[in-house]
Protein backbone atom coordinates (compact mmCIF):
# COMPACT_ATOMS: atom_id res chain seq x y z
CA UNK A 1 0.00 0.00 0.00
CA UNK A 2 3.10 2.36 0.78
CA UNK A 3 4.43 1.80 -2.78
CA UNK A 4 1.15 2.35 -4.01
CA UNK A 5 0.79 5.73 -2.21
CA UNK A 6 4.14 6.93 -3.36
CA UNK A 7 3.24 5.72 -7.04
CA UNK A 8 0.63 8.52 -6.71
CA UNK A 9 0.45 11.48 -8.60
CA UNK A 10 0.41 14.25 -6.28
CA UNK A 11 -3.15 16.08 -6.65
CA UNK A 12 -2.85 19.77 -7.72
CA UNK A 13 -3.23 22.21 -4.43
CA UNK A 14 -4.54 24.90 -6.80
CA UNK A 15 -7.69 24.35 -9.23
CA UNK A 16 -6.60 24.85 -13.37
CA UNK A 17 -7.72 28.60 -14.37
CA UNK A 18 -11.33 28.83 -15.32
CA UNK A 19 -11.54 27.46 -18.98
CA UNK A 20 -13.67 30.42 -21.17
CA UNK A 21 -15.60 28.68 -23.34
CA UNK A 22 -18.15 31.56 -24.89
CA UNK A 23 -16.63 34.48 -26.98
CA UNK A 24 -18.83 38.16 -26.55
CA UNK A 25 -20.53 36.84 -29.84
CA UNK A 26 -21.50 33.56 -27.76
CA UNK A 27 -19.93 31.05 -30.36
CA UNK A 28 -18.33 28.33 -28.98
CA UNK A 29 -14.11 27.85 -29.65
CA UNK A 30 -12.41 25.10 -31.41
CA UNK A 31 -12.82 21.36 -31.08
CA UNK A 32 -9.37 20.89 -29.45
CA UNK A 33 -10.24 24.42 -27.40
CA UNK A 34 -13.13 22.72 -25.84
CA UNK A 35 -11.24 19.70 -25.23
CA UNK A 36 -8.69 21.73 -22.71
CA UNK A 37 -11.60 23.74 -21.41
CA UNK A 38 -13.41 20.28 -20.42
CA UNK A 39 -9.88 19.58 -18.53
CA UNK A 40 -10.05 19.84 -14.34
CA UNK A 41 -7.36 19.10 -11.98
CA UNK A 42 -5.13 16.17 -13.31
CA UNK A 43 -6.22 13.04 -12.32
CA UNK A 44 -5.31 11.47 -9.25
CA UNK A 45 -6.29 7.74 -10.38
CA UNK A 46 -3.34 5.18 -10.22
CA UNK A 47 -0.86 5.05 -13.22
CA UNK A 48 -2.33 2.52 -15.99
CA UNK A 49 -5.90 3.12 -14.62
CA UNK A 50 -8.66 2.42 -17.19
CA UNK A 51 -10.12 5.52 -15.99
CA UNK A 52 -7.88 7.38 -18.18
CA UNK A 53 -9.06 5.50 -21.31
CA UNK A 54 -12.73 6.84 -20.59
CA UNK A 55 -11.92 10.33 -19.30
CA UNK A 56 -10.69 10.40 -22.66
CA UNK A 57 -13.07 9.57 -24.80
CA UNK A 58 -15.70 11.47 -22.71
CA UNK A 59 -13.76 15.21 -23.00
CA UNK A 60 -13.23 14.13 -27.10
CA UNK A 61 -16.88 12.92 -27.48
CA UNK A 62 -18.07 16.34 -25.72
CA UNK A 63 -15.55 18.17 -27.39
CA UNK A 64 -16.21 17.00 -30.80
CA UNK A 65 -20.06 17.31 -30.63
CA UNK A 66 -19.55 21.08 -28.73
CA UNK A 67 -21.40 20.84 -25.99
CA UNK A 68 -21.00 23.91 -23.93
CA UNK A 69 -19.68 22.88 -20.51
CA UNK A 70 -21.93 25.21 -18.88
CA UNK A 71 -25.03 24.16 -20.45
CA UNK A 72 -25.12 20.81 -19.61
CA UNK A 73 -25.00 18.58 -16.20
CA UNK A 74 -23.14 16.17 -15.33
CA UNK A 75 -23.77 13.64 -12.58
CA UNK A 76 -21.60 11.84 -10.94
CA UNK A 77 -21.44 9.00 -8.27
CA UNK A 78 -18.91 7.73 -5.69
CA UNK A 79 -15.60 6.15 -6.55
CA UNK A 80 -12.81 6.26 -8.80
CA UNK A 81 -14.74 6.54 -11.72
CA UNK A 82 -16.86 9.53 -9.53
CA UNK A 83 -13.98 11.80 -8.52
CA UNK A 84 -13.56 12.50 -12.18
CA UNK A 85 -15.94 15.10 -11.05
CA UNK A 86 -12.39 17.28 -10.23
CA UNK A 87 -11.19 16.01 -13.65
CA UNK A 88 -14.17 16.72 -15.81
CA UNK A 89 -14.75 20.95 -15.96
CA UNK A 90 -18.33 21.43 -16.51
CA UNK A 91 -21.61 21.84 -14.79
CA UNK A 92 -21.86 18.99 -12.49
CA UNK A 93 -22.65 17.60 -9.45
CA UNK A 94 -21.04 14.79 -6.98
CA UNK A 95 -24.27 12.75 -5.96
CA UNK A 96 -24.30 9.73 -3.11
CA UNK A 97 -23.26 6.70 -3.53
CA UNK A 98 -26.05 5.07 -5.78
CA UNK A 99 -27.91 8.34 -6.22
CA UNK A 100 -26.42 9.86 -9.21
CA UNK A 101 -29.18 8.20 -11.67
CA UNK A 102 -32.13 10.03 -9.48
CA UNK A 103 -30.69 13.13 -9.35
CA UNK A 104 -29.92 13.36 -13.26
CA UNK A 105 -33.82 12.43 -14.05
CA UNK A 106 -34.37 15.60 -12.07
CA UNK A 107 -32.30 17.92 -13.31
CA UNK A 108 -33.78 16.59 -16.47
CA UNK A 109 -37.16 17.40 -15.68
CA UNK A 110 -36.44 20.61 -14.35
CA UNK A 111 -34.43 21.97 -17.57
CA UNK A 112 -35.46 18.97 -20.09
CA UNK A 113 -33.13 21.56 -22.88
CA UNK A 114 -30.35 20.34 -21.16
CA UNK A 115 -27.70 17.22 -22.20
CA UNK A 116 -27.44 15.24 -18.67
CA UNK A 117 -25.08 12.92 -18.38
CA UNK A 118 -24.58 10.57 -15.50
CA UNK A 119 -20.60 8.97 -14.78
CA UNK A 120 -21.00 6.09 -12.29
CA UNK A 121 -19.11 3.08 -11.11
CA UNK A 122 -20.47 -0.67 -11.81
CA UNK A 123 -21.12 -0.73 -7.57
CA UNK A 124 -22.73 2.70 -7.72
CA UNK A 125 -24.80 1.56 -11.12
CA UNK A 126 -25.69 -2.01 -10.93
CA UNK A 127 -25.42 -2.24 -6.83
CA UNK A 128 -26.01 0.37 -4.68
CA UNK A 129 -28.54 2.59 -7.04
CA UNK A 130 -29.36 -0.76 -9.18
CA UNK A 131 -33.04 0.41 -8.27
CA UNK A 132 -32.74 3.59 -9.57
CA UNK A 133 -31.15 2.50 -12.69
CA UNK A 134 -34.25 -0.40 -13.48
CA UNK A 135 -36.80 2.77 -13.35
CA UNK A 136 -34.95 5.33 -15.39
CA UNK A 137 -34.42 2.61 -18.22
CA UNK A 138 -38.62 2.26 -17.76
CA UNK A 139 -39.07 5.66 -17.92
CA UNK A 140 -36.96 6.28 -21.48
CA UNK A 141 -35.82 9.22 -19.28
CA UNK A 142 -33.43 11.18 -21.96
CA UNK A 143 -30.00 10.82 -19.70
CA UNK A 144 -27.17 8.86 -20.87
CA UNK A 145 -24.90 6.79 -18.33
CA UNK A 146 -21.07 5.97 -18.55
CA UNK A 147 -20.87 2.85 -16.59
CA UNK A 148 -17.07 2.44 -15.53
CA UNK A 149 -17.06 -1.37 -15.51
CA UNK A 150 -13.77 -2.55 -13.52
CA UNK A 151 -15.88 -5.72 -11.45
CA UNK A 152 -14.90 -3.85 -8.48
CA UNK A 153 -15.23 -1.48 -5.57
CA UNK A 154 -12.12 0.40 -6.74
CA UNK A 155 -12.23 3.18 -4.37
CA UNK A 156 -12.30 1.13 -0.87
CA UNK A 157 -10.02 -1.07 -2.04
CA UNK A 158 -11.49 -3.87 -3.98
CA UNK A 159 -14.15 -5.38 -2.74
CA UNK A 160 -16.30 -7.56 -5.71
CA UNK A 161 -18.81 -5.09 -7.71
CA UNK A 162 -22.45 -7.03 -8.96
CA UNK A 163 -20.29 -7.39 -12.42
CA UNK A 164 -17.84 -10.35 -10.71
CA UNK A 165 -17.30 -13.32 -12.12
CA UNK A 166 -18.58 -15.86 -10.19
CA UNK A 167 -15.49 -17.13 -8.04
CA UNK A 168 -13.67 -14.10 -8.14
CA UNK A 169 -10.97 -13.46 -5.06
CA UNK A 170 -10.96 -9.94 -3.71
CA UNK A 171 -10.70 -8.81 0.29
CA UNK A 172 -14.48 -9.36 0.53
CA UNK A 173 -14.72 -12.85 -0.65
CA UNK A 174 -11.25 -14.56 0.08
CA UNK A 175 -12.68 -17.69 -1.09
CA UNK A 176 -14.59 -16.52 -4.25
CA UNK A 177 -17.87 -14.89 -4.45
CA UNK A 178 -20.60 -16.85 -4.31
CA UNK A 179 -22.74 -15.28 -6.56
CA UNK A 180 -23.75 -14.96 -9.67
CA UNK A 181 -22.70 -11.88 -12.21
CA UNK A 182 -24.95 -9.09 -13.09
CA UNK A 183 -25.71 -8.74 -16.52
CA UNK A 184 -25.87 -5.42 -18.02
CA UNK A 185 -26.65 -5.34 -20.80
CA UNK A 186 -29.32 -7.98 -20.72
CA UNK A 187 -30.64 -6.23 -17.71
CA UNK A 188 -30.86 -2.56 -19.23
CA UNK A 189 -32.57 -3.88 -22.86
CA UNK A 190 -34.83 -6.09 -20.20
CA UNK A 191 -36.28 -2.87 -18.25
CA UNK A 192 -36.54 -0.55 -21.54
CA UNK A 193 -33.40 1.16 -22.42
CA UNK A 194 -33.53 2.59 -25.64
CA UNK A 195 -29.53 2.76 -26.47
CA UNK A 196 -27.64 -0.16 -24.77
CA UNK A 197 -23.84 0.20 -25.78
CA UNK A 198 -20.51 -1.10 -24.77
CA UNK A 199 -17.38 -0.35 -24.88
CA UNK A 200 -13.41 -0.41 -23.35
CA UNK A 201 -11.36 1.78 -22.13
CA UNK A 202 -8.02 0.21 -24.42
CA UNK A 203 -10.10 1.51 -27.67
CA UNK A 204 -10.95 5.81 -26.82
CA UNK A 205 -11.30 6.16 -30.53
CA UNK A 206 -14.30 3.34 -30.71
CA UNK A 207 -15.56 4.28 -27.11
CA UNK A 208 -15.09 8.33 -28.66
CA UNK A 209 -18.07 7.28 -31.39
CA UNK A 210 -19.51 5.68 -29.32
CA UNK A 211 -20.21 8.02 -26.77
CA UNK A 212 -21.10 10.38 -29.18
CA UNK A 213 -24.17 8.15 -30.47
CA UNK A 214 -25.24 7.73 -26.69
CA UNK A 215 -25.14 11.16 -26.14
CA UNK A 216 -26.89 11.85 -29.54
CA UNK A 217 -29.57 9.51 -28.83
CA UNK A 218 -33.13 11.03 -27.67
CA UNK A 219 -33.56 8.61 -24.14
CA UNK A 220 -32.35 6.68 -21.65
CA UNK A 221 -28.83 5.60 -23.22
CA UNK A 222 -26.39 3.72 -21.27
CA UNK A 223 -23.05 2.71 -21.88
CA UNK A 224 -20.99 -0.18 -19.87
CA UNK A 225 -17.52 0.32 -20.54
CA UNK A 226 -14.62 -2.57 -19.48
CA UNK A 227 -12.51 -0.17 -17.17
CA UNK A 228 -9.62 -2.16 -16.22
CA UNK A 229 -8.40 -1.20 -12.41
CA UNK A 230 -5.01 -2.36 -12.49
CA UNK A 231 -4.86 -2.33 -8.98
CA UNK A 232 -7.22 -4.63 -7.30
CA UNK A 233 -8.41 -6.39 -10.29
CA UNK A 234 -5.57 -8.44 -11.93
CA UNK A 235 -8.06 -11.08 -13.41
CA UNK A 236 -9.61 -8.74 -16.20
CA UNK A 237 -6.49 -6.90 -17.02
CA UNK A 238 -6.15 -5.07 -20.59
CA UNK A 239 -5.02 -8.33 -22.34
CA UNK A 240 -7.95 -10.03 -20.74
CA UNK A 241 -10.06 -7.98 -22.65
CA UNK A 242 -7.91 -7.57 -25.46
CA UNK A 243 -8.03 -11.22 -26.21
CA UNK A 244 -11.96 -11.63 -26.28
CA UNK A 245 -13.79 -7.95 -27.64
CA UNK A 246 -14.61 -7.58 -31.02
CA UNK A 247 -16.63 -5.26 -32.85
CA UNK A 248 -19.94 -4.85 -33.94
CA UNK A 249 -20.60 -3.71 -37.34
CA UNK A 250 -23.86 -3.00 -39.55
CA UNK A 251 -22.63 -5.95 -41.78
CA UNK A 252 -23.24 -8.52 -39.03
CA UNK A 253 -25.68 -6.32 -36.47
CA UNK A 254 -29.23 -4.97 -36.26
CA UNK A 255 -29.39 -2.91 -33.09
CA UNK A 256 -33.42 -2.83 -33.76
CA UNK A 257 -33.37 -6.28 -33.84
CA UNK A 258 -34.10 -7.26 -29.99
CA UNK A 259 -33.45 -11.09 -30.43
CA UNK A 260 -30.16 -10.12 -31.31
CA UNK A 261 -29.56 -7.87 -28.36
CA UNK A 262 -30.88 -11.09 -26.20
CA UNK A 263 -27.98 -13.00 -28.09
CA UNK A 264 -25.15 -10.25 -27.92
CA UNK A 265 -26.04 -9.77 -24.30
CA UNK A 266 -25.11 -13.41 -23.65
CA UNK A 267 -21.32 -13.31 -25.08
CA UNK A 268 -19.57 -12.35 -21.66
CA UNK A 269 -16.75 -14.82 -21.46
CA UNK A 270 -15.25 -16.06 -24.48
CA UNK A 271 -15.68 -13.68 -27.12
CA UNK A 272 -17.45 -10.00 -26.22
CA UNK A 273 -19.33 -7.38 -28.35
CA UNK A 274 -18.65 -3.58 -28.16
CA UNK A 275 -20.47 -1.02 -29.92
CA UNK A 276 -24.32 -0.28 -29.95
CA UNK A 277 -25.81 -3.53 -29.12
CA UNK A 278 -29.11 -2.29 -28.99
CA UNK A 279 -31.15 0.86 -30.29
CA UNK A 280 -34.70 1.84 -30.52
CA UNK A 281 -37.04 4.89 -30.77
CA UNK A 282 -39.67 5.78 -28.03
CA UNK A 283 -41.39 8.95 -26.21
CA UNK A 284 -39.00 9.66 -23.54
CA UNK A 285 -40.78 10.81 -20.03
CA UNK A 286 -40.83 14.47 -20.64
CA UNK A 287 -42.78 14.21 -23.91
CA UNK A 288 -45.85 13.07 -21.55
CA UNK A 289 -45.48 16.07 -19.12
CA UNK A 290 -48.07 18.58 -20.70
CA UNK A 291 -46.80 20.97 -17.95
CA UNK A 292 -43.65 21.19 -19.96
CA UNK A 293 -44.79 21.65 -23.43
CA UNK A 294 -44.06 24.99 -23.61
CA UNK A 295 -41.03 25.72 -22.12
CA UNK A 296 -38.72 24.14 -19.19
CA UNK A 297 -39.99 23.72 -15.77
CA UNK A 298 -36.66 25.87 -14.45
CA UNK A 299 -37.98 28.84 -16.97
CA UNK A 300 -41.53 29.33 -15.59
CA UNK A 301 -43.03 31.37 -12.75
CA UNK A 302 -42.01 29.82 -9.78
CA UNK A 303 -45.90 29.23 -7.49
CA UNK A 304 -45.74 31.63 -4.76
CA UNK A 305 -49.67 32.01 -4.32
CA UNK A 306 -49.73 29.15 -1.27
CA UNK A 307 -53.61 29.41 -1.02
CA UNK A 308 -54.24 28.60 -4.11
CA UNK A 309 -52.37 25.50 -3.60
CA UNK A 310 -53.52 24.22 -0.23
CA UNK A 311 -57.32 25.08 -1.68
CA UNK A 312 -56.43 23.36 -4.74
CA UNK A 313 -54.50 19.96 -2.72
CA UNK A 314 -56.37 19.96 0.80
C1 LIG B 1 -24.46 4.71 0.73
C2 LIG B 1 -23.00 4.39 0.67
N1 LIG B 1 -22.59 3.12 0.79
C3 LIG B 1 -21.28 2.82 0.70
C4 LIG B 1 -20.37 3.81 0.54
C5 LIG B 1 -18.91 3.47 0.50
N2 LIG B 1 -18.42 3.45 -0.86
C6 LIG B 1 -17.82 4.54 -1.40
S1 LIG B 1 -17.27 4.25 -2.96
C7 LIG B 1 -17.83 2.65 -2.88
C8 LIG B 1 -17.63 1.68 -4.00
C9 LIG B 1 -17.39 2.30 -5.32
O1 LIG B 1 -17.38 1.28 -6.29
P1 LIG B 1 -17.88 1.57 -7.73
O2 LIG B 1 -19.20 2.23 -7.72
O3 LIG B 1 -17.77 0.32 -8.53
O4 LIG B 1 -16.84 2.67 -8.26
P2 LIG B 1 -15.26 2.52 -8.55
O5 LIG B 1 -14.58 3.04 -7.33
O6 LIG B 1 -14.98 1.09 -8.81
O7 LIG B 1 -15.07 3.40 -9.73
C10 LIG B 1 -18.44 2.37 -1.67
C11 LIG B 1 -19.01 1.06 -1.29
C12 LIG B 1 -20.83 5.14 0.41
N3 LIG B 1 -20.00 6.14 0.17
N4 LIG B 1 -22.14 5.39 0.49
S1 LIG C 1 -8.06 1.60 -7.52
FE1 LIG C 1 -8.47 0.75 -9.56
S2 LIG C 1 -10.18 1.95 -10.37
FE2 LIG C 1 -9.30 3.08 -8.63
S3 LIG C 1 -7.83 4.49 -9.54
FE3 LIG C 1 -6.70 2.66 -8.95
S4 LIG C 1 -6.70 1.36 -10.79
FE4 LIG C 1 -8.27 2.91 -11.06
MG1 LIG D 1 -16.25 -0.36 -9.78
Amino acid sequence: MDNLKQALPKAQKNPPPAPVVSSSSGSLPSASKLHAAFSGYFPTWCPGCGNFGIWTAIKSAFSKMKLNPDKMAVVFGIGCSGNMNDFLWANSFHALHGRAIPNAVGIKIANHSLPVIVIVGDGDCYGEGGNHFLHAARGNHDITVIVHDNRVYGLTTGQVAPTAYKGFKSRSTPNGIIEVPVNPIALAVSQGATFVGQGFSGDMAHLTQLLESAVKHRGFSVVNVFQPCVTFNHVNSYSWYRERVYKLAPENHNPEDINRAWEKSLEVEEKIPLGIIYQVERPVYTDSLPQLAEKPLVFSEPVTDLEMLINEFV
